[in-house]
Protein backbone atom coordinates (compact mmCIF):
# COMPACT_ATOMS: atom_id res chain seq x y z
CA UNK A 1 0.00 0.00 0.00
CA UNK A 2 1.63 3.41 -1.14
CA UNK A 3 1.68 5.98 1.66
CA UNK A 4 1.04 9.82 1.72
CA UNK A 5 4.04 11.46 1.97
CA UNK A 6 3.51 12.57 5.33
CA UNK A 7 3.95 9.18 6.66
CA UNK A 8 7.13 6.82 6.85
CA UNK A 9 7.46 2.80 8.03
CA UNK A 10 10.07 2.95 10.75
CA UNK A 11 11.54 -0.27 11.09
CA UNK A 12 14.39 0.58 13.40
CA UNK A 13 13.13 -2.29 15.73
CA UNK A 14 12.82 -5.40 13.96
CA UNK A 15 10.06 -6.93 13.57
CA UNK A 16 8.25 -3.78 15.14
CA UNK A 17 7.10 -1.79 12.11
CA UNK A 18 5.90 2.16 14.01
CA UNK A 19 4.30 4.65 11.30
CA UNK A 20 5.71 7.92 11.66
CA UNK A 21 3.28 11.15 10.81
CA UNK A 22 4.93 14.51 10.00
CA UNK A 23 2.17 16.54 9.07
CA UNK A 24 2.15 20.50 9.13
CA UNK A 25 -0.78 19.87 12.35
CA UNK A 26 0.96 17.53 13.98
CA UNK A 27 3.65 14.79 14.40
CA UNK A 28 2.85 11.53 15.42
CA UNK A 29 3.90 7.65 15.85
CA UNK A 30 1.64 4.86 15.65
CA UNK A 31 3.16 1.16 16.30
CA UNK A 32 1.36 -1.59 14.55
CA UNK A 33 1.63 -3.52 17.34
CA UNK A 34 -1.49 -2.90 18.97
CA UNK A 35 -2.54 -0.18 16.32
CA UNK A 36 -1.07 2.11 19.03
CA UNK A 37 -0.99 5.15 18.72
CA UNK A 38 1.90 6.32 20.98
CA UNK A 39 2.23 9.27 20.34
CA UNK A 40 0.84 13.18 19.42
CA UNK A 41 2.19 16.55 19.72
CA UNK A 42 -0.18 19.34 17.56
CA UNK A 43 1.71 21.89 16.17
CA UNK A 44 2.39 24.88 18.40
CA UNK A 45 2.74 22.76 21.28
CA UNK A 46 5.77 22.82 23.25
CA UNK A 47 4.61 19.75 25.29
CA UNK A 48 3.67 15.90 23.73
CA UNK A 49 -0.30 15.55 24.09
CA UNK A 50 0.15 12.25 24.57
CA UNK A 51 2.49 10.72 27.49
CA UNK A 52 5.05 7.83 26.33
CA UNK A 53 7.09 6.54 29.37
CA UNK A 54 10.92 6.30 28.45
CA UNK A 55 11.02 2.74 29.65
CA UNK A 56 7.99 1.49 27.78
CA UNK A 57 8.83 -2.10 26.07
CA UNK A 58 8.75 -1.85 22.42
CA UNK A 59 7.96 -5.90 21.41
CA UNK A 60 5.63 -7.80 19.84
CA UNK A 61 3.26 -8.79 22.18
CA UNK A 62 4.06 -7.01 24.98
CA UNK A 63 1.68 -3.79 25.75
CA UNK A 64 3.13 -0.67 25.51
CA UNK A 65 3.43 2.02 28.40
CA UNK A 66 1.82 5.14 26.90
CA UNK A 67 -0.21 6.20 24.09
CA UNK A 68 -3.67 5.12 23.94
CA UNK A 69 -3.65 1.58 24.62
CA UNK A 70 -6.70 -0.77 22.93
CA UNK A 71 -8.15 -2.14 26.12
CA UNK A 72 -10.47 -4.97 24.17
CA UNK A 73 -12.30 -7.56 24.46
CA UNK A 74 -12.49 -7.05 28.17
CA UNK A 75 -11.56 -4.33 30.68
CA UNK A 76 -9.17 -4.76 33.49
CA UNK A 77 -8.72 -8.74 34.43
CA UNK A 78 -10.15 -11.44 32.55
CA UNK A 79 -13.51 -12.21 33.88
CA UNK A 80 -13.03 -15.91 34.31
CA UNK A 81 -9.33 -16.64 33.50
CA UNK A 82 -6.22 -15.38 35.16
CA UNK A 83 -4.17 -16.69 33.43
CA UNK A 84 -5.59 -14.14 30.50
CA UNK A 85 -3.40 -10.58 29.46
CA UNK A 86 -4.86 -7.85 31.55
CA UNK A 87 -7.17 -5.44 29.35
CA UNK A 88 -7.40 -8.28 26.68
CA UNK A 89 -5.35 -9.20 23.81
CA UNK A 90 -6.12 -6.61 20.84
CA UNK A 91 -3.70 -4.16 22.15
CA UNK A 92 -0.92 -6.99 22.34
CA UNK A 93 -1.72 -8.30 18.86
CA UNK A 94 -0.32 -7.06 15.31
CA UNK A 95 -3.06 -5.01 13.07
CA UNK A 96 -3.13 -4.58 9.30
CA UNK A 97 -3.06 -1.31 8.17
CA UNK A 98 -5.67 -0.78 5.73
CA UNK A 99 -5.71 2.86 4.39
CA UNK A 100 -3.96 6.18 4.90
CA UNK A 101 -5.17 9.50 3.61
CA UNK A 102 -4.07 13.12 4.27
CA UNK A 103 -7.29 15.25 4.46
CA UNK A 104 -7.69 19.13 4.72
CA UNK A 105 -5.81 19.59 8.34
CA UNK A 106 -5.42 15.63 9.62
CA UNK A 107 -3.86 12.50 8.46
CA UNK A 108 -6.77 9.71 8.68
CA UNK A 109 -5.36 5.49 9.03
CA UNK A 110 -7.72 2.84 9.35
CA UNK A 111 -6.30 -0.19 10.77
CA UNK A 112 -8.39 -4.15 11.23
CA UNK A 113 -7.89 -7.11 13.58
CA UNK A 114 -10.26 -10.44 13.10
CA UNK A 115 -10.60 -13.32 15.18
CA UNK A 116 -8.61 -16.55 13.70
CA UNK A 117 -7.62 -19.65 15.58
CA UNK A 118 -5.38 -18.58 17.74
CA UNK A 119 -8.12 -15.64 19.21
CA UNK A 120 -10.44 -17.85 19.51
CA UNK A 121 -8.66 -19.82 21.80
CA UNK A 122 -7.99 -16.82 23.86
CA UNK A 123 -12.07 -15.57 23.37
CA UNK A 124 -14.41 -18.07 21.75
CA UNK A 125 -15.71 -15.99 19.48
CA UNK A 126 -16.03 -14.08 15.56
CA UNK A 127 -15.54 -10.40 15.10
CA UNK A 128 -13.73 -7.85 13.30
CA UNK A 129 -12.50 -4.51 14.44
CA UNK A 130 -11.84 -1.69 12.50
CA UNK A 131 -9.34 1.52 14.70
CA UNK A 132 -10.10 4.70 12.40
CA UNK A 133 -7.67 7.15 13.56
CA UNK A 134 -7.78 10.76 12.60
CA UNK A 135 -4.88 13.04 13.24
CA UNK A 136 -4.37 16.85 13.12
CA UNK A 137 -4.95 19.67 15.60
CA UNK A 138 -7.19 17.05 17.56
CA UNK A 139 -7.06 13.41 17.68
CA UNK A 140 -9.74 11.69 17.29
CA UNK A 141 -9.90 7.63 17.58
CA UNK A 142 -12.97 5.06 16.56
CA UNK A 143 -13.08 1.48 17.65
CA UNK A 144 -15.49 -0.27 15.97
CA UNK A 145 -16.55 -3.65 16.81
CA UNK A 146 -18.35 -5.95 14.45
CA UNK A 147 -20.02 -9.59 15.72
CA UNK A 148 -19.02 -11.80 12.69
CA UNK A 149 -20.22 -14.66 14.49
CA UNK A 150 -23.65 -16.51 15.51
CA UNK A 151 -23.03 -16.17 19.27
CA UNK A 152 -23.75 -12.79 21.21
CA UNK A 153 -20.36 -11.54 22.99
CA UNK A 154 -20.41 -9.65 25.99
CA UNK A 155 -17.47 -6.50 25.23
CA UNK A 156 -15.37 -4.89 27.65
CA UNK A 157 -13.14 -1.85 26.75
CA UNK A 158 -11.55 1.30 26.55
CA UNK A 159 -9.60 3.94 25.15
CA UNK A 160 -6.83 3.95 27.30
CA UNK A 161 -5.26 7.18 26.83
CA UNK A 162 -2.42 8.44 29.09
CA UNK A 163 -2.05 12.61 28.56
CA UNK A 164 0.67 14.23 29.49
CA UNK A 165 0.67 16.91 32.45
CA UNK A 166 3.33 19.19 34.00
CA UNK A 167 2.37 18.34 37.30
CA UNK A 168 0.06 16.23 38.60
CA UNK A 169 -0.09 18.04 41.66
CA UNK A 170 -1.73 21.15 39.63
CA UNK A 171 -3.93 19.35 37.69
CA UNK A 172 -7.58 19.59 38.12
CA UNK A 173 -10.24 17.21 35.95
CA UNK A 174 -13.92 19.31 35.80
CA UNK A 175 -16.45 16.99 35.00
CA UNK A 176 -17.85 14.66 36.88
CA UNK A 177 -18.99 16.57 39.33
CA UNK A 178 -21.83 14.37 41.33
CA UNK A 179 -20.80 11.74 39.54
CA UNK A 180 -20.74 8.15 41.00
CA UNK A 181 -17.68 6.35 40.80
CA UNK A 182 -16.04 2.69 41.54
CA UNK A 183 -13.24 3.40 43.76
CA UNK A 184 -10.60 0.48 42.98
CA UNK A 185 -7.83 1.90 45.08
CA UNK A 186 -7.81 -0.83 48.32
CA UNK A 187 -11.37 -1.80 49.06
CA UNK A 188 -14.06 -1.44 46.07
CA UNK A 189 -16.50 0.53 47.00
CA UNK A 190 -18.68 3.16 44.89
CA UNK A 191 -18.73 6.52 45.62
CA UNK A 192 -20.41 9.71 44.47
CA UNK A 193 -17.55 12.86 43.26
CA UNK A 194 -17.47 15.87 45.07
CA UNK A 195 -16.90 18.95 43.29
CA UNK A 196 -13.57 18.65 40.42
CA UNK A 197 -10.88 15.94 40.80
CA UNK A 198 -7.68 16.56 42.14
CA UNK A 199 -4.86 14.47 42.82
CA UNK A 200 -3.32 13.91 46.23
CA UNK A 201 -2.76 9.81 46.36
CA UNK A 202 -2.98 6.95 44.35
CA UNK A 203 -6.63 7.42 41.90
CA UNK A 204 -8.24 4.82 39.77
CA UNK A 205 -11.53 5.33 39.45
CA UNK A 206 -14.78 3.88 37.28
CA UNK A 207 -16.77 6.86 37.04
CA UNK A 208 -20.26 6.04 35.23
CA UNK A 209 -20.59 8.56 32.73
CA UNK A 210 -21.41 8.71 29.08
CA UNK A 211 -19.86 12.62 28.56
CA UNK A 212 -16.81 14.48 28.41
CA UNK A 213 -14.02 16.22 30.53
CA UNK A 214 -11.86 19.18 30.78
CA UNK A 215 -8.27 18.27 32.18
CA UNK A 216 -7.06 21.89 33.57
CA UNK A 217 -3.29 21.81 33.74
CA UNK A 218 -2.01 25.04 35.26
CA UNK A 219 1.48 24.15 35.44
CA UNK A 220 1.66 23.37 31.26
CA UNK A 221 -1.25 26.52 31.13
CA UNK A 222 -3.27 24.72 28.74
CA UNK A 223 -6.72 22.44 28.93
CA UNK A 224 -7.45 19.05 27.19
CA UNK A 225 -10.78 18.43 26.32
CA UNK A 226 -11.60 14.71 25.69
CA UNK A 227 -15.16 13.71 24.94
CA UNK A 228 -16.03 10.36 23.93
CA UNK A 229 -18.87 8.92 21.75
CA UNK A 230 -20.30 5.06 22.84
CA UNK A 231 -18.64 5.01 26.36
CA UNK A 232 -21.13 4.55 29.95
CA UNK A 233 -17.72 4.50 32.01
CA UNK A 234 -14.87 7.32 32.29
CA UNK A 235 -11.74 5.62 34.07
CA UNK A 236 -9.23 8.58 35.53
CA UNK A 237 -6.51 6.83 36.50
CA UNK A 238 -3.12 7.85 38.07
CA UNK A 239 -0.69 5.57 39.68
CA UNK A 240 0.73 7.75 42.25
CA UNK A 241 4.27 6.93 44.25
CA UNK A 242 3.97 2.91 45.61
CA UNK A 243 2.28 1.88 42.38
CA UNK A 244 4.83 3.83 40.12
CA UNK A 245 7.45 2.12 41.72
CA UNK A 246 6.34 -1.78 41.07
CA UNK A 247 5.53 -0.89 37.57
CA UNK A 248 8.51 -1.73 35.26
CA UNK A 249 8.46 -0.03 32.76
CA UNK A 250 7.08 3.61 34.63
CA UNK A 251 10.43 5.76 36.06
CA UNK A 252 9.55 6.48 39.76
CA UNK A 253 9.24 10.02 39.47
CA UNK A 254 7.02 9.35 36.35
CA UNK A 255 3.54 9.84 38.04
CA UNK A 256 4.34 13.44 38.36
CA UNK A 257 3.60 13.73 34.40
CA UNK A 258 0.71 12.12 33.54
CA UNK A 259 -2.81 10.86 33.61
CA UNK A 260 -5.19 8.19 31.99
CA UNK A 261 -8.19 9.71 31.13
CA UNK A 262 -10.36 6.66 29.25
CA UNK A 263 -13.23 6.11 27.33
CA UNK A 264 -14.21 2.60 28.37
CA UNK A 265 -17.18 0.27 28.79
CA UNK A 266 -16.63 -1.98 31.91
CA UNK A 267 -18.77 -3.05 34.69
CA UNK A 268 -22.35 -2.25 34.03
CA UNK A 269 -21.78 -0.47 30.74
CA UNK A 270 -20.30 -3.66 29.04
CA UNK A 271 -21.88 -3.85 25.90
CA UNK A 272 -23.82 -6.90 24.57
CA UNK A 273 -22.84 -7.24 21.16
CA UNK A 274 -25.41 -9.85 18.69
CA UNK A 275 -24.30 -11.82 15.91
CA UNK A 276 -24.22 -9.37 12.34
CA UNK A 277 -24.29 -5.99 14.88
CA UNK A 278 -21.64 -3.54 15.74
CA UNK A 279 -20.43 -1.22 18.20
CA UNK A 280 -18.53 1.70 18.23
CA UNK A 281 -16.47 3.38 20.86
CA UNK A 282 -14.82 6.64 20.01
CA UNK A 283 -12.61 9.21 22.25
CA UNK A 284 -11.24 12.42 21.02
CA UNK A 285 -8.97 14.82 22.62
CA UNK A 286 -8.17 18.62 21.51
CA UNK A 287 -7.15 21.83 22.83
CA UNK A 288 -9.27 25.09 22.95
CA UNK A 289 -7.27 27.52 21.92
CA UNK A 290 -7.72 30.02 24.92
CA UNK A 291 -7.09 28.96 28.60
O1 LIG B 1 -6.40 2.58 34.15
C1 LIG B 1 -7.02 1.66 34.92
C2 LIG B 1 -6.14 0.42 35.12
O2 LIG B 1 -6.96 -0.72 35.15
C3 LIG B 1 -5.33 0.57 36.41
O3 LIG B 1 -5.86 -0.25 37.42
C4 LIG B 1 -3.92 0.15 36.01
O4 LIG B 1 -3.76 -1.24 36.15
C5 LIG B 1 -3.89 0.60 34.55
O5 LIG B 1 -5.17 0.25 34.05
C6 LIG B 1 -2.75 0.07 33.73
O6 LIG B 1 -2.94 -1.30 33.44
P1 LIG B 1 -1.73 -2.04 32.61
O7 LIG B 1 -2.21 -3.44 32.42
O8 LIG B 1 -1.57 -1.30 31.31
O9 LIG B 1 -0.52 -1.89 33.47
Amino acid sequence: MTLPDCITLEESIPGYPIYVINHPAATARIAMNGAHVMEWKPTGQEAPVLYMSPDAVLAPGKAIRGGIPICWPWFGGHPTDVTQPMHGFARIRSWELLRADTQEGHVALLFKLESNEETRTLWPYDFTCHLGISIGASLEVSLMTQNTGDNAFLLGEALHTYLTVGDIKQVTVKGLDETKYLDTVGERVVRDQVGDIVFEGEVDRQYASTGGVIVEDRALKRNLVVNKLGSGTTVIWNPWIEKSKRLADLPDEAYHGFLCVEAANAGDSCVTVAPGSQHVLLTQVSLPSIV
